[in-house]
């Protein structure tokens, strides 16, 4: 038998199987020592193979197929442990926010780098524009332009309102999709737009103000009945990046990637290096001042 794995709470995993139906599994002893730079052997997306226990209406998971891909994150740039947030992806949408809570430029470049490094496609899905006024509005077409601009789809919605929901469900039908972010971005609350039905928990207005509190505790997939599914994860302060080789970072930043055959060398970082076309644009405008100083401060901390 064959599954998909869509819940894991530590011990016990729900996994989906082809007819639909969920059920409990436990991962077979010898998979728990084997990967153990990992804090989890297995992930959301991943694709198993059971053993059904008949008599107790559970199975238990002998084999994990093959990942086509991963994303993975630490929990902060110092912690040594990593987590393997999903397998099997199509697309990564960070949920931003710029207002309550607001995202900074620097978490979205380190996710864009992150999904980049693990080659998964990645969009920005801006939320809550419902709450922002004429400067935040401004702040989202500014910042629009320029993760468009570097490669990166772009979209503004709220899930309050349904700005755009229907334009997202589109983007997201027959795929397998993630959605990362802040806690409180309003993930959740975004699956429950698309998906009515599925009455996903979301913050209690009451609770707005406890910082720190996250609503959603275990990552889980969920069915989209247009067909695909989305990938529902806790939400996540800092996003430590995994151990890329230095030399691997201009690569995850595309419009610098695009620019790389100008450069005068073949191998150009684009910081000290003469006749540098990442160096020419920043001046035109080409590229973003705000893009290369991540870039910069990535390079920095790897
Ligand atoms: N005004 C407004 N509020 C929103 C919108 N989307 C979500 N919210 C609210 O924001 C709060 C957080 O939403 P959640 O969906 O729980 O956020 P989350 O990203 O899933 O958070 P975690 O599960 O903790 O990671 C809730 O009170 C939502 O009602 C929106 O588009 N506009
Ligand atoms: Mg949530
Ligand atoms: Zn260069």
């Amino acid at each position: 038998m064959e599954g998909l794995v869509v819940k894991s709470t530590g011990s016990w995993i729900k996994v989906r199987l082809e007819d639909g139906s969920i059920l409990d599994c436990r991962l077979k002893g010898q998979f728990r020592i084997r990967d153990i730079k990992h804090t989890n052997p297995l992930a959301i997306g991943d694709r198993v193979d059971l053993e059904p226990d008949l008599q107790h209406g559970n199975a238990m998971i002998t084999r994990i197929h093959p990942r086509e891909n991963y994303i993975i994150r630490k929990a902060t740039k110092l912690s040594k442990v990593s987590h393997i947030i999903a397998a099997n992806l199509d697309h990564a949408y960070l949920i931003v926010t710029l207002a309550e809570p607001r995202t900074s430029t620097g978490f979205i470049d380190r996710f864009l780098v992150t999904a980049a490094g693990y080659y998964i496609p990645a969009s920005l899905v801006f939320n809550k524009t419902d709450i922002y006024g004429p400067e935040l509005m401004r702040q989202l077409d500014d910042l629009r332009e320029i993760y468009q601009k570097a490669g990166y789809p772009c979209l503004a919605v709220s899930a309050l309102d349904g700005t755009n929901i229907e334009e997202l469900k589109m983007l997201l039908k027959g795929k397998i999709n993630l959605f990362s972010g802040h806690s409180g971005a309003g993930k959740s609350a975004l699956i429950n737009a698309i998906q009515p039905g599925l009455n996903i928990k979301t913050r209690e207005i009451s609770e707005a103000h406890q910082k720190g509190m996250h609503t959603t505790t275990y990552a889980e997939m969920h069915m989209l009945s247009g067909g695909g599914f989305i990938v529902d994860t806790p939400g996540i302060r800092e996003f430590g990046l995994i151990d890329f080789e230095m030399s691997e970072i201009p690569r995850c930043f595309p419009e610098m990637e695009n620019l790389l055959p100008y450069c005068q060398y073949k191998n150009c970082t684009h910081t000290h290096e003469p006749g540098c076309a990442v160096k020419n644009a920043l001046d035109s405008g080409e590229v973003s001042r705000l893009r290369y100083n991540s870039y910069l401060s990535i390079l920095n901390d790897s």
